[in-house]
């Protein structure tokens, strides 16, 4: 690219970025003077001063170690972790009775009865991989994050207001949910999560390797309850999934067209597709009675050679695996992973091919070829697209118009450039890029190996997501960021959609089990009680506190009594979060402003048991302390 090219594109960038008074400036050849001020200033903005805050949440899935994390964006600051489908130390996650509901009730009946013969309530890992905010028209709306796990097929959902999770669902019949996307239109509605892994429909044992048999499934949930709404059974497997701006179809990419169960047998065709759900057709089916029920679930069959209009069956080379619409509502991105090429399909084709059995390519309009290994696309909103290239590791921009253009016979090469990332780049994702208000300030190249990028911390390693800005068409790598294993997805959210709360309503249903238990003992939970109330050998001790003190200084039980410890957190006060752990009990937990949390165990072992505040709290701290003393057996 020429230095006045270089110059036009900054000065273009100026005009649709900027101000009245830039625009101006752009068409008197001051602006790419301007726009050199305003870069330096965006790039000054990634390495925030001390105080200042970012323009931006990051949400971050965390692969196998099952949490959501909150970044702040673009200073890339690890703000916080949501525990979700793993354990926390330090939250009590998968401890406490509040979480431990959360985490159970949305169980199948059957993980149920197998977990409780090993002794567990629930899963104790998590394959966290897809987390995105809820829509309402096109946009983010700051309700929920939802999020997959692979691991255990289950999906999840964070409040925003409290960036807790408060509903996780095990979804019946499929398995291995990977794909996970809300709808954008009209709102969310569904959550549309596809299982990767092939099984036979009831997985029973009555069918074992006979993978004619086998199928896969697409599932729909409803957003608001969480409870499965449709299924559909597809051919092939089913990878990574996404939905359109108009809310009628979503969409998802299958690797495994074959149904093969080894790599070669996987990787054997040149086509594999995209399988497109037409959710009013299916809505329909439902209504008329065309499905079947397996555990509880309306089932629909969409499998290839139904004749039905639930499913339709697009070829895309070769084993595809990203799926990315694009915010002009009309184009998504559908990577190719083994293929070079990215295959943009144009949603307004979609209804010719329910309507008249239309050609499936013909919703095909541009397939470029980008590099080696494209896995994932994100975008600017201003017809630009960013591919990572796993093999190549590379971003490459690219022009969605001059691809489809190209396409057509047009001589334009859609490539506008590339940059190196390190190393290997799985997704990336851009400000506001999944939505209609796409930014094109900042890309985030998510990188699955670090190699010599920083200190060596033995043979583990941490990933390297890079921060690249892309308010030039020359990409520019700022910012190096290590993390813990393994992030595959991010979002990055306008800071004003976000707005949690500082001290948690005493209303709220987290504690709703505990303030019934409570008011059946005639106790007040924001007041507790002096002597702990019994009920034959079930002990319950409500306390309060108050930096820096429990209420109780000591509480007395029985060797073998079910213990249940309720604490209040009285701190009406911003950042004032108090702990109980209770020493050699192995019971830990955190008890946020004007939170109540619980845990129930069996004190059986006699005894002077110290609890402590674990949150550093107050000058205090130290002493915020008491003792459970435990009456021998027989004593
Ligand atoms: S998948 Cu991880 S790099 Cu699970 Cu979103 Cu593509
Ligand atoms: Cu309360 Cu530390």
């Amino acid at each position: 690219m020429s230095e006045q090219d270089n110059k036009l594109n900054i000065t273009r960038r100026g005009m649709l970025g900027a101000t009245a008074t830039g625009a101006v400036l752009a068409g008197t050849g001051l602006g790419s003077t301007l726009m050199t001020a305003k870069q330096a200033s965006a790039a000054a903005n990634a390495n925030l001063q001390p105080g200042e805050l970012d323009e931006y949440y990051g949400f971050w899935s965390s692969g196998q170690t099952g949490e959501l994390r909150i970044l702040g964006f673009p200073s890339m600051r690890e703000l916080m972790r949501v525990p979700v489908f793993n354990r926390c130390s330090a939250t009590g996650w998968g401890q406490t009775n509040e979480s431990l509901k959360i985490m159970t009730d949305g169980l199948l009946p059957e993980t149920k009865e197998f977990l409780a013969k090993r002794g567990m309530k629930t899963y104790d890992n998590g394959d966290l991989h897809h987390p995105h905010m809820s829509f309402t028209d096109g946009t983010y709306d700051g309700r929920y994050l939802f999020m997959n796990d692979k691991a255990n097929t289950r999906v999840a959902r964070v409040r925003c207001d409290v960036m807790k999770c408060d509903k996780i669902t095990e979804i019946p019949n499929a398995k291995a949910i990977h794909g996970l996307r809300p709808q954008k239109f009209p709102r969310t509605g569904y959550v549309f999560a596809n299982g990767e892994d092939e099984t036979p429909l009831v997985n029973d044992g009555t069918v074992l390797d006979d993978p004619s048999q086998y199928v896969n499934i697409f599932t729909a949930l409803d957003g608001d309850t969480m409870e499965v709404a449709w299924q559909v059974i597809v051919s092939g497997n089913l990878d990574n999934t996404d939905c359109d701006y108009q809310g009628k179809y979503a969409y998802s990419t299958s690797y495994n067209s074959e149904m093969g169960m080894n790599l070669a047998e996987m990787t054997e065709n040149e086509l594999d597709h995209v399988v497109v759900f037409n959710i009013a057709e299916i809505e329909a089916g439902i209504e008329a009675g065309d499905y079947q029920e397996l555990k509880g679930v309306k089932v629909l069959d969409g499998r290839k050679g139904q004749n039905k209009k639930y499913t339709r069956y697009i070829p895309i080379p070769n084993s595809p695996h990203g799926i990315n619409t694009a915010p002009d509502g009309k184009h998504v991105c559908i990577n190719g992973k083994l293929s070079p090429t990215v295959s943009i399909m144009d949603v307004t084709k979609l209804d010719a091919l329910f309507e008249s059995d239309a050609d499936p390519r013909s919703c095909i309009v541009g397939e470029p070829q980008l590099g080696l290994g494209p896995l994932h696309t994100a975008y600017d909103g201003q017809g630009n697209a960013f591919t990572t290239l796993f093999l190549d590791s590379q971003i490459v921009k690219w022009n969605i118009e001059d691809a489809i253009k190209a396409y057509a016979g047009e001589d334009v090469d859609p490539i506008i450039s590339k940059v190196d990332v390190h190393y290997q780049p799985g997704h990336n994702s851009t400000t506001m890029g999944e939505t209609k208000e796409a930014d094109g300030k900042w890309l985030i190249s998510m990188n699955k190996f670090s190699k010599d990028r920083f200190l060596n911390t033995g043979p583990l390693k941490p990933e390297n997501e890079q921060l690249i800005d892309i308010s030039t068409n020359e990409m520019k790598v700022v910012h190096d960021g290590p993390t813990f294993a393994e992030p595959h997805d991010s979002i990055m959210v306008r800071a004003d959609i976000v707005n949690p709360v500082n001290v948690w309503d005493r209303a709220d249903v987290t504690w709703e089990d505990a303030r019934k238990q409570a008011e059946a003992d005639g106790i007040d939970l924001e007041e507790g009680a002096e002597e702990p109330i019994r009920d034959g050998n079930k002990v319950r001790v409500y306390m309060t506190s108050q930096a820096p003190t429990f209420s109780l200084e000591k509480f007395t039980v029985k060797q073998g009594d079910e213990v249940t410890i309720y604490v209040t957190n009285l701190d009406d006060v911003d950042d004032v979060t108090h702990g109980f752990c209770l020493g050699n009990y192995g019971i830990a937990f955190e008890v946020a402003p004007m939170a109540t949390a619980s845990i129930t165990f069996t004190a059986d072992r006699p005894g002077v048991h110290w609890f402590y505040c674990q949150w550093f709290c107050h000058a205090l701290h130290m002493e915020m302390r008491g003792r459970m003393l435990v009456e021998p057996q027989g004593a």
